[in-house]
Order: C-alpha cells, then structure tokens, then sequence
C-alpha cells in the first residue's frame, strides 16, 4: 500500500513539474514569437539614413509644377524609411494619404493637422507600403513614396 502511494505521490510531482516547465516554455519562447505586439527589427527601428521631403516654396500656387519635391520617392526598410516632410512654404499644407493607411507599428499615417510653415510632419515606416498622398487644401499638391523590405 505505502509503494502504491509513493508511486502515486512520484507521479503527481512529474505532472507538476512538466506543467510547470511547459509553462516556462510558452511564457519564455513561445510567447514573444506570438504576440500582437509587433516585433521591428532594431535596424528597421533605427535606419541608417532619413528621407526628406519638402514643401517647397510656392506649393499652394496651383500653376507651379512642384509642390512635394521629390515627388517620387523610393524608400527602403533599414536605410531610409524615416520619412521627414517639411514645410517651406508661407502657406499650411497636409500631408494626407488618399487612402487610409496604418503602419502596425507606427499607426496611422498622415498629419493630423496642418504642417505650419517651418513645422515639420515625420513618420517612421515599418512595413511595406505604397502610398499615394496629397495636401488637403491644395489637392493639386500630390506625391508617392514606395516603401520595400532591403533585398541583401
Ligand atoms: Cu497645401
């Protein structure tokens, strides 16, 4: 009888401590991998270079040509995808995609409000994105970014 308890008593404490290492696991290793959260590359998070685009001055003057200069722009994850629009114009002008767009890791894109003149709108891109935008009160004021994961 005192061998059948033993032998019971060893094998709870197995159970115990396989629930107990299983949980360490998930906790531990199989949590972080699964998470909502998103998780960006450090080099992503900090890119070696910035992007720069200006407003320049005149943008709100529907017959000049240039507005958003460049008004194509090409960006890479972990290279340039810190994106920095400035305004040199003496007028406020947006910068507003013309479809919803969310970066999971830095949320919404777009000015919330106006960028003043000498104020400047950033935004830090995680994902791949191609996004059309415009200024909301100057609609003729357009540009692209294109957003790609680095090729090695
Ligand atoms: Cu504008």
């Amino acid at each position: 009888m005192a061998t059948n308890q033993n032998a019971y008593g060893i094998g709870v404490v197995t159970v115990i401590v396989a629930l107990v290492a299983s949980s360490v696991f998930y906790q531990e290793y199989y949590l972080p991998e699964s998470n909502a959260k998103p998780q960006v590359d450090e080099h992503i998070l900090n890119p070696t270079g910035a992007t720069v685009i200006d407003m320049i001055i005149g943008s709100a003057n529907q017959d000049q040509v240039d507005n958003f200069v460049p008004k194509l722009v090409n960006i890479q994850l972990g290279i340039d995808n810190n994106v920095t629009w400035t305004n040199s114009d003496d007028t406020a002008h947006t910068v507003t995609p013309d479809h919803r767009i969310a970066d999971s890791y830095s949320g919404e894109f777009g000015s919330l409000g106006v960028v003043k003149p000498g104020e400047n709108y950033e935004f830090l891109f995680t994902e791949s994105h191609e996004i059309d935008y415009h200024c909301e009160p100057h609609p003729w004021m357009t540009g692209k970014i294109i957003i790609t994961k680095q090729r090695f």
